[in-house]
């Protein structure tokens, strides 16, 4: 009976280390250790055995049923520490990789062409002593056209077509509450909230209800731009819009000005940029004329010093107001202002990336 019992302990001891799993590890743990297992029964069979037979065999079996336990607890615990070293190895994490095969797998987009110009822009002034301003999106009629010398029934109010809000009572049209169709609303704004001299840009969305083509967007942006003090004359004005188009385009770029119309200005200019698409040749971009209107700009009409609480016989300043989608557009060839709004991840990748 001994030997047999020292047998069932030799077979257990070379199942054992055979296992893989503690699911395997426990059904052993039942077939020797069990109720009914293996040496449970040796244990039965004591009692046809002899007082001195049994008292050797019962010692013995109670040693072996300690050890089988104490074995199996290790080979538990040594199977735990196998499968943490087989996830370590698999899902192995070597930070020292981020730039190479972490970034290659990880998309990081593209900074929008608008907006790395809008901050080229925006450094460029800055250097030059001008602040950044910022406006409201949703705009009343007197930032909008009043403030900006054009009165209720003036013609000019036809040349931006503008989106008004609707009464919410009625849905009639309120004319009080629109969406700025350029920013020059800023100008009233910055104006009243400052006292000569003082130079400042504020670029950002505007929208008009136009039709769409290859240089009309429904949305787009533009840079307002705005310098006030004493004996500020047209030569200032054309030296500023020169030496901003200089530093964009890293290069002299040719642009012609002529006299534009604009009540809030006087006198007006259109700068137009020769086209950078077609070299001049005619395209969709610029209608076919060689040319493309960049850079509206003039002097500040008096009424409009006035409505920012400046006295007009002691100060004057210039204004301009920048097509800054169109600016991207030469800057980068891109032959549609579509293109600019599309969402086309394949477009936006091509410009810099973070
Ligand atoms: C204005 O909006 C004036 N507020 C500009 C101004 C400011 C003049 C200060 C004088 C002094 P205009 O409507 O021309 O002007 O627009 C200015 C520029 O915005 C245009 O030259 C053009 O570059 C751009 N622009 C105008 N309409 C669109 C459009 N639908 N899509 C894209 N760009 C446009």
């Amino acid at each position: 009976m001994l030997e047999q019992l020292e047998q069932l302990f030799l077979n257990f001891k070379q199942a054992l280390p055979t296992l893989g799993s503690s699911a395997d590890v426990l059904n052993l743990k039942a077939e020797y250790l069990g109720k009914k297992g293996s040496i449970a029964q040796v244990l039965k069979s004591l009692k046809d055995a002899s007082p001195d037979q049994r008292k050797v065999l019962g010692g013995r079996a109670n040693a072996v049923k300690d050890e089988i336990q104490t074995l199996i607890v290790t080979r538990l615990s040594d199977l735990e520490q196998e499968e943490i070293n087989r996830k370590l190895a698999s899902q192995r994490i070597d930070i020292t990789l981020r730039d190479s095969v972490m970034a290659a797998s990880t998309n990081s987009g593209g900074v929008h062409p608008v907006t790395l110009i809008w901050h080229e822009i925006e450094d460029l002034f800055l250097s030059m002593g001008f602040e950044i301003l910022d406006g409201p999106h949703v705009e009343d009629e007197h930032h909008n056209f009043e403030a900006l010398n054009i009165p209720a029934d003036h013609p000019a109010r036809d040349m931006q077509d503008t989106f008004w809000f609707h009464n919410p009572h009625d849905q009639s049209v309120d004319h009080r509450h629109l969406l700025r169709t350029h920013t020059s609303t800023v100008q009233v704004r910055g104006m009243s909230e400052r006292t000569p001299p003082f130079r400042f840009i504020a670029p950002g969305k505007v929208f008009r209800a136009e039709r769409t083509d290859a240089s009309h967007e429904m949305v787009f942006h533009q840079v307002e731009g705005m310098m006030v003090g004493k004996d500020i004359s047209v030569s200032h004005l054309i030296y500023f819009m020169k030496s901003i188009l200089k530093e964009i385009f890293k290069r002299e770029v040719t642009i012609r000005l002529r006299p534009g119309f604009f009540p809030f200005v006087e006198p007006g200019f259109e700068l137009d940029i020769h086209c950078l698409i077609c070299d001049g040749k005619g395209c969709s971009v610029c209608k076919q004329v060689g040319w493309v209107e960049l850079l509206p700009c003039g002097m500040v009409h008096p009424n409009v010093l006035t409505a920012g609480g400046i006295d007009p016989n002691q100060y004057n300043g210039y204004a301009f107001g920048l097509g800054l989608d169109r600016l991207v557009m030469m800057r980068y060839g891109i032959d549609d202002i579509r293109h600019l709004h599309s969402g086309d991840l394949r477009f936006v990748s091509q410009f810099k990336h973070y």
